[in-house]
């Protein structure tokens, strides 16, 4: 998986719906979606990533279920995303399936040396920059961070936090393999525009770092 990464929040959504800012999304070449809910009741976020999933089906974008491994079960969803203090990584892997899509955010270097040994699909480097999205965050990683863990991880690395088109160069140079978005997306005028423009800037960072690799 690679290229933009859109995770949702509907507080944050200004050019229209949830769905519609995902709908947009998908136009502007998202990678990967997922759903991150903390207030809404467990049927209305059933029924959310039910719709969702239609949405991205028919264009094979995998749809990930933040933390809720009953919703994602419920929804046939393809993967959840877990942090450190939600359902341990090997319960989740046990309840979700070899084949599920499981993504771990790492906060700290000893978070990043534990996940050596597990089968993750990817890690989310929590946060790159300090962003007023998420605040009960740890130390941001910083450029420097990313570049460290790229180095000595051999896993996949989703980047997130206070990442706009201003950065999204950088991070994908440091070694990013998804550049993960709430508020650039969500909250954009124009998500599908706002999308490809990150995506352009990705592909074209990509290009140059397997070149100068
Ligand atoms: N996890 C770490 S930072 C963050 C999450 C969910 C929020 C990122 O939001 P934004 O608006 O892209 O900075
Ligand atoms: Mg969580």
């Amino acid at each position: 998986m690679r290229g933009i990464y859109l995770v949702t929040d509907r507080a944050l959504c200004r050019g229209g719906t949830l769905l519609e800012v995902v709908a947009q999304a998908v136009k502007g070449g998202t990678a990967c979606v997922q759903l991150r809910e903390k207030d809404l009741s467990t049927r209305a976020f059933v029924e959310e990533a039910l719709a969702v999933k239609d949405i991205l089906a028919p264009y094979q974008i995998p749809l990930i279920i933040n933390d809720r491994i009953d919703v994602a079960l419920a929804a046939g969803a393809d993967g959840i995303h877990i942090g450190q203090e939600d359902m341990p990584y090997t319960t989740a892997r046990r309840l979700m399936g070899p084949k599920a899509i499981i993504g771990l955010s790492v906060e700290t270097w000893a978070d990043v040396e534990a996940s050596c040994g597990l089968d993750v699909d990817y890690l989310g480097i929590s946060p790159v920059f300090a962003t007023p999205t998420k605040t009960d965050t740890k130390e941001p990683w910083g450029l420097e961070g990313l570049t460290k863990i790229r180095a000595f991880s051999r896993h996949s690395l989703v980047a997130i936090g206070g990442i706009s088109e201003a950065n999204a160069r950088e991070v994908t140079e440091a070694g990013a393999d998804c550049l993960a978005v709430v508020s650039a997306i969500c909250s954009a005028e124009d998500p599908a525009a706002t999308t490809a423009r990150l995506k352009d800037i990705f592909d074209e960072a990509l290009r140059r770092r397997e070149n100068r690799n």
